[in-house]
């Protein structure tokens, strides 16, 4: 059994210490997208964002460090129980979450429109881990495998100082040292999982037995020499087989440091830490910073006036969700495009590198089966036209797109389908 590993200052360091280990959603669809042609191969977290099927993101971290308040705070609710004591959440919270998108704001205020449908991301509130939680502890294999389910981890990390909050590490506020608690028990419930498959070497195996076995002993030796499965480069017909695996550490990450109210506009110390920290591991994007508190506050108030109102008080122009929604959804690999008419304004959800057809589909499956063409315009050429597609058509900013145009972030489509 790896009884013990280090994560060294320089990034992740394994020592085994003995023997070897024996041991509709939201009517959001996702289709396989073609890699570029130059990619033959790419990190496993490349594959991830382009051809899993991101779903949704699960807030992880040490217990009693504010999960459940940020998940109330994203979802405006209180539907999740957030008190102070370890082990508050047991089952996970699942939410949806409305996705803050300024341009579609902008679009429904200059086309007046009677109504404006946001898109949504599925949020989990997951139950704290603690350190051990590989080997069963603190009801830990439960909790690992709410963590496999999602498609992104939001590490949520405590940068707030309150002695009165019980930390499960007594002493000295450390968010590196319980970032390392938290990925050492992802790193250790990984190698267990694939020595299972390493274990289960038959004499006579199937190709893609025989690559998944392979595969299986390379990112343990990644993951021993500091390397998370996200990090391992992989082929792009090795990605089923790298999939089939459900590693924890080949999920994106996105760390979100709660810090106390006074520091929400400005971070803290501890977020300077994490920040570097995260720059070392190579992580795709910078840590997010928010007062869970605060957001769980201004969530419940009613009007628009009365939030700013209050986010003023601590120095912020907005709120703090908006970075942990879109940041969860850029690393998912996920985007937006656009329908508007003056009736209804809306955005939906697509994976980047979605085709013009299947991003019809999105709407209707009949926009799919009976695709003509595509209407479109990117979204700051629709606004410099004030949303009038004539105006834009005869600027020849309307393009009219096929089934095979990929999708950009942002652009405005009308769907011309039999
Ligand atoms: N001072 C301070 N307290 C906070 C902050 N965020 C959360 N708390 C408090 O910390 C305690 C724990 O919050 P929870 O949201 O239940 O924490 P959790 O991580 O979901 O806890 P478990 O479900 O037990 O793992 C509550 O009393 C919160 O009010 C914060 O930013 N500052
Ligand atoms: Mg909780």
């Amino acid at each position: 059994m790896i009884t013990s590993i280090s994560l060294s200052r320089s990034g992740y360091g394994l020592f085994k210490h003995s023997q070897c280990l024996n041991n509709t959603f939201n009517t959001i669809r996702y289709f396989a997208t073609e890699a570029p042609k130059e990619i033959k191969d790419a990190k496993a977290s490349y594959f991830v964002r382009t051809r899993g099927s991101c779903k949704s993101a699960g807030i992880v971290g040490l217990p009693n460090i504010g999960k459940s308040t940020l998940f109330n705070a994203l979802t405006s609710s209180q539907a999740a129980m957030a008190a102070n004591f370890p082990f508050c959440t047991i089952d996970p919270n699942i939410g949806l979450v409305t996705v803050p998108d300024e341009r579609l704001d902008h679009i429904s205020k200059m086309l007046n429109t009677k109504s404006k449908v946001t898109t949504q991301l599925e949020f989990v509130d997951i139950a704290g881990l603690v350190k051990g939680a590989a080997d069963g502890e603190g009801l830990g294999n439960k909790f690992l495998a709410n963590i496999r389910q999602v498609s992104l981890i939001v590490h949520l990390v405590r940068c707030f100082e309150d002695i009165n909050i019980t930390h499960v590490h007594n002493g000295e506020l450390s968010p590196v040292k319980d970032i390392e608690t938290i990925e050492t028990e992802l790193i250790l419930a990984d190698l267990q999982s694939l020595e299972k498959i390493i274990a289960e070497q038959k004499k006579k195996m199937t190709p893609e037995q025989a690559l998944r076995h392979e595969l299986a002993k390379r990112v343990v030796k990644a993951l021993e020499g500091g390397t998370m499965a996200r990090d391992v480069v992989i082929e792009e017909k090795e990605w089923p087989a790298f999939h089939s695996l459900h590693l924890l550490t080949s999920k994106p990450m996105l760390y979100t440091c709660n810090v106390g109210e006074g520091d929400a506009a400005t971070g803290n110390k501890y977020t300077e830490m994490v920040k570097e920290f995260s720059r070392r591991q190579g992580l795709e994007m910078d840590p997010v910073v928010v007062s869970a508190k605060i957001e769980s506050e201004v969530a419940l108030l009613e009007s628009e006036e009365m939030k700013t109102e209050f986010l003023q008080l601590y120095g912020l122009t907005h709120n703090g969700l908006s970075k942990v929604i879109n940041g969860a959804r850029r690393l998912m690999g996920l985007q937006s495009y656009y329908t508007a008419s003056e009736k209804e304004c809306r955005a939906w959800t697509i994976p980047v590198g979605t085709k013009a057809r299947q991003a019809a589909g999105v709407i209707h499956t009949d926009f799919e089966k009976g695709f003509i063409k595509a209407d479109t315009i990117a979204y700051q050429d629709f606004i410099d036209c004030n949303g009038d597609d004539k105006l834009a058509k005869e600027r020849g900013k309307q393009r009219s797109e096929g089934p095979l145009y990929e999708v950009k972030d942002g652009d405005v489509m009308f769907f011309k389908f039999n």
